[in-house]
């Protein structure tokens, strides 16, 4: 099998990152996003002391000077959208796991460009380019390593760990908690029989490891200390969409007749939109003339939106435009371009890679 070379991208401070891109005078202070309870906060606030889920009250007191803002989710969720976006055109092959990281796998792409060091520069400067916005990167022989990498120069920076050997030497003084899986319960069993380091914890057999953490806890621990790790990227290759469409009993001549029929179903598949908390950015119009020739036409939002009126406007566009050559036995409308409103997968366009 061929080697697999996997990376894993993480946004640096995301929403607070976002904040200060917006507002450049807040460069090189303590920011803090949240309202009772930080959802971020800056590398400048974190020197302090802040961190994810700490309370703002409690922020308040180490970093009185900070600078607190609320959560702005919905600009937040469009950026990540355009991240998202940005990532696919890489490649197909991609999995996001989170609102701002995500795998990408290398392996059939890889060769394209000169060193593991250029992609991971490239990808980016490309995402800076594109939003101001920094992340961090890691690429390694699968996902667990991809992602402990993309950690070990954050925020901005990349590291590259190339096989088992260098995943030995990387981890060998490494805390056990850098392995996924080692929650807290899990320190607690294990530094309680003195185990505190990755290497400590290579010493130990899969068998012994079962008897007190159980099959499945044992065997994962087991397999990533060693760097082992055989989950796939999984592939988003499934566009989502919501859409809906009618065949007509009859043969439709009359145009209005067609767009009234098209306003309800955009109605109905809107709400549809609403109910899964998508975002959209595309609508999507579909006509089969009475000899079945099928045409279809698209028109995007300059943005993410949930907001009716924003694809009420591109409906309207469509019925100025479109010539209607025949009667029709079929109508249908769809959202695509779709961004999910908590974080994870999305469906976009265009494979064709590059950077
Ligand atoms: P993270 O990637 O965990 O954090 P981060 O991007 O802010 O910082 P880092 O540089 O360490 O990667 O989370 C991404 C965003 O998700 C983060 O900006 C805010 C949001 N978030 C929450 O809303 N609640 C949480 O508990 C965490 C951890 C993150
Ligand atoms: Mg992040």
């Amino acid at each position: 099998m061929k080697k697999r070379i996997i990376m894993h991208y993480d946004m640096d401070a995301f929403y607070a990152s976002i904040e200060i891109r917006d507002r450049p005078h807040l460069k090189g202070k303590p920011v803090i996003v949240g309202t009772r309870v930080i959802t971020t906060c800056n590398y400048e606030a974190r020197k302090y002391g802040l961190h994810s889920a700490m309370s703002v009250a409690e922020a308040r007191k180490l970093c009185p000077h900070g600078i607190y803002l609320n959560v702005d989710k919905e600009k937040y969720t469009k950026i990540a959208g355009q991240i998202q976006g940005l990532v696919s055109k890489v490649s197909q092959n991609i999995e996001f796991v989170a609102f701002d990281e995500g795998y990408v796998d290398l392996t059939d792409i890889i060769d394209k460009y000169e060193s593991y060091d250029y992609f991971a520069e490239k990808f980016k400067d490309r995402i800076f380019k594109h939003t101001g916005l920094t992340c961090s990167v890691g690429i390694g022989y699968n996902k667990l390593t991809a992602k402990l990498a993309s950690e070990v120069n954050k925020p901005g920076g990349f590291y590259i760990i190339r096989n088992k050997d260098e995943f030995e030497k990387f981890s060998i003084d490494k805390d056990i908690k850098v392995i996924p899986g080692i929650g807290k319960k899990t320190q607690i069993q294990l530094r309680t029989r003195g185990i505190n380091t990755v290497n400590e914890l290579r010493d130990y057999s899969y068998m012994e490891l079962k008897s007190f953490l159980g099959n499945l806890k044992a065997q994962m621990i087991y397999e990533y200390c060693r760097g082992l790790d055989h989950r796939k990227v999984k592939n988003e290759k499934k566009y989502k969409s919501v859409g809906s469409e009618i065949t007509y009993t009859y043969r439709e001549e009359n145009r209005e007749a067609v767009f009234a029929t098209l306003e309800e179903i955009l109605d109905k598949i809107y709400i549809k939109l609403i109910n899964k908390k998508y975002y959209a950015k595309t609508l999507v119009i579909k006509i089969k003339y009475e000899d079945f020739r099928t045409i279809s036409r698209s028109k995007t939002l300059r943005d993410y939106s949930n907001k009716k009126e924003d694809f009420y406007k591109l409906f309207v566009e469509f019925k100025e435009e479109f010539i209607m050559e025949k009667s029709v036995r079929l109508a249908g409308l769809t959202f695509s371009n779709i961004v999910t409103h908590n974080s994870k997968q999305l469906s976009f366009k265009d494979a064709d890679s590059l950077i």
